[in-house]
């Protein structure tokens, strides 16, 4: 009997799983749902509920249970034989929180399989909605946990992170702030991963290193909850919190519910889950470093893995602890494919036809540069969103199309420096990955070849060979990481995008005159004018 392992991945706007069949080192099942299409009762837009105040937007945690409910039943009524699945892992969407009472665990423990979970666990919040990474509210409180941590190089070191709005612990201490009883009768505080991964275990799961180092509560070098930390946040944090565990834990064997509802083998294993960035890293194989991963998803996000700790002072990027074990360096762009997206909706185009004025465009835009701040920004930080555009008009369609993707590559380049080694590969994912046209001005950008995967959920594909790793590894069946992930990924269908040397001059001195209408708008810098003519008369 082959050897199947499973990943669950709920994301912003979706929830998807995978199986693999690890003696054939192939994807067996894939399945998505998208929130609003599938489950909408809840009411979402792109998976968000948003609020008056923009900067606030949450999610609802029920919607999730509901989401992972309806993926098992549909793999149930597909036929495929679970109980070959030997272990399960799973990712979530980073630094949301769901907040709990004290029904939560005896409800767990008392499941009725003739019930669904929704039902059975809808009495369970303490709060209704989950803050998620995209809400920005918390100006007030990252300043006062800085302030009590000794500022921002402190707080850097002992976190790994400076504070920032999307965090967990800011968004716990607006809570708390703002609704003192509610947090009161809050018994457990959970990650989206730690939540999702207790409904499977029956009880509370831990938080694993690489979620937990994504809270603005876990010291990035002992591993631990940081006392400083939790007390700057709000009052019995630390009883409110779950354990910390390592990435590659197995925290137990999947629940009877489960078992008994969809025919899992009791025997099947659980590993820590984690978020979708650090299962990424696994799912597009960057176990060592000198590569990095860009995903292009709801969020875009630059990755890597790290050999040791190294930390951005500039208080940008983050380090978050590695499913191996080590750590890996992540910088969020918040304005991804929904900005994207309003470009495409704005000239009421579809993806085909956006791609074929991408081809028609020619690199460097005229000079043509779009600040595209459509939300609220992480990297750089912009809290009241605007879009700039210089020299463009806003129905110019080739300037805006190749406008967007264009500045959201040279802000990665720009916001990447950091990390001093230029990478020698850009292993591309996410839902946007699929496009070549976009690839292509990526690897133009930053003049280096782009890998593109058959697979683009690399945090679903990542949890499955987490879960295979944690699976072999007690079993002494000696399969390194090279073994459990080079091999599944290298077996995979992959294109590679080469760079058009012909461009390296005309983005590097692109980079510059975007770095000068960036500095321009929110440093209060110098006028970018002169420069961008110059551009303009060198190339065009
Ligand atoms: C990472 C981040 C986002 C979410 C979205 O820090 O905020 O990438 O994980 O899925």
């Amino acid at each position: 009997m082959d050897d199947f392992f499973l990943g669950l991945d709920c994301s912003t706007q979706s929830f998807t799983v995978i199986i693999i069949n690890f003696n054939s080192r192939r994807v067996i099942y894939r399945n998505s749902l998208n929130f609003d299409k599938s489950l909408p009762q809840y009411n979402t837009n792109d998976g968000i509920i948003t609020f008056e105040d923009e900067k606030v937007v949450h999610s609802h945690p029920l919607m999730w249970v509901e989401g992972l409910e309806l993926l098992f039943q549909q793999i149930m009524d597909e036929g495929i034989p679970v109980s070959n699945i030997k272990a399960i892992s799973g990712s979530g969407q980073q630094h949301g929180t769901v907040y709990l009472n004290n029904l939560f665990e005896k409800s767990l423990k008392e499941l009725d399989y003739s019930k669904s979970l929704v039902s059975q666990l809808k009495s369970s919040f303490s709060r209704l909605t989950s803050p998620i990474w995209m809400d920005s509210s918390t100006t007030r409180e990252c300043n006062e946990i800085r302030r009590k941590l000794g500022g921002m190089k402190p707080t850097i070191e002992m976190l790994g992170s400076n504070t920032f709005e999307r965090f967990s612990g800011p968004q716990i201490r607006k809570f708390h702030l703002e609704e003192p009883e509610n947090y009161d009768k809050t018994s457990k505080i959970h990650l989206v991963s730690s939540f999702l991964a207790s409904l499977l275990l029956g009880t509370h799961a831990p938080i694993d290193h690489g979620d937990g180092a994504g809270m603005n509560l876990m010291n990035i070098k002992t591993k631990e909850w940081d006392a400083r930390a939790l007390n700057a946040t709000a009052p019995n944090l630390e009883e409110k919190l779950p354990n910390l565990s390592k990435s590659y834990e197995i925290i137990g064997k999947i629940s009877s519910y489960f078992v008994e509802k969809y025919g899992f083998n009791p025997d099947t294993e659980l590993v820590a889950w984690s978020g979708d960035n650090p299962n990424s890293l696994i799912g597009v194989g960057l176990i060592n470093k000198g590569k990095v991963g860009i995903s292009l998803g709801t969020s875009d996000t630059y990755f890597g893995y790290l050999e040791e700790l190294y930390l951005d002072y500039n208080g940008e990027g983050h380090v978050f602890g590695a499913p191996t074990g080590d750590y890996m360096s992540l910088i969020c762009f918040k304005n991804g494919s929904l900005a994207r997206e309003k470009i495409k909706d704005e000239f009421d185009l579809n993806w085909k036809e956006f791609s074929k004025v991408l081809r028609k465009s020619p690199p460097g835009n005229y000079g043509k540069i779009m600040l595209p701040y459509f939300f609220p920004e992480i990297v750089p930080i912009v809290l009241d969103p605007h879009v700039y555009r210089f020299g463009l008009d806003k129905d110019d369609l080739e300037g805006n199309i190749r406008g967007i993707i264009e500045s959201q590559f040279l802000s990665m380049r720009v916001h990447s420096e950091w990390i001093e080694e230029s990478p020698e590969e850009i292993y591309a994912t996410g839902g946007a990955s699929m496009n070549k046209d976009m690839l292509q001005i990526l690897a133009n950008v930053f003049n280096t070849r782009v890998r593109q995967f058959e697979i683009t959920d690399s945090a679903t594909l990542g949890a499955a060979l987490r879960s295979a790793k944690s699976f072999y590894d007690p079993r002494n069946r000696e399969k390194n990481w090279n073994d459990i992930v080079g091999k599944f990924i290298d077996i995979q269908q992959c294109t590679m995008i080469k760079p058009q040397k012909k461009y390296k001059d005309l983005y590097d001195d692109l980079l510059k005159v975007y770095q000068k209408c960036e500095d321009f708008i929110l440093n209060k810098g110098e006028n970018p004018e002169k420069i961008r003519k110059n551009f303009i008369k060198k190339y065009f």
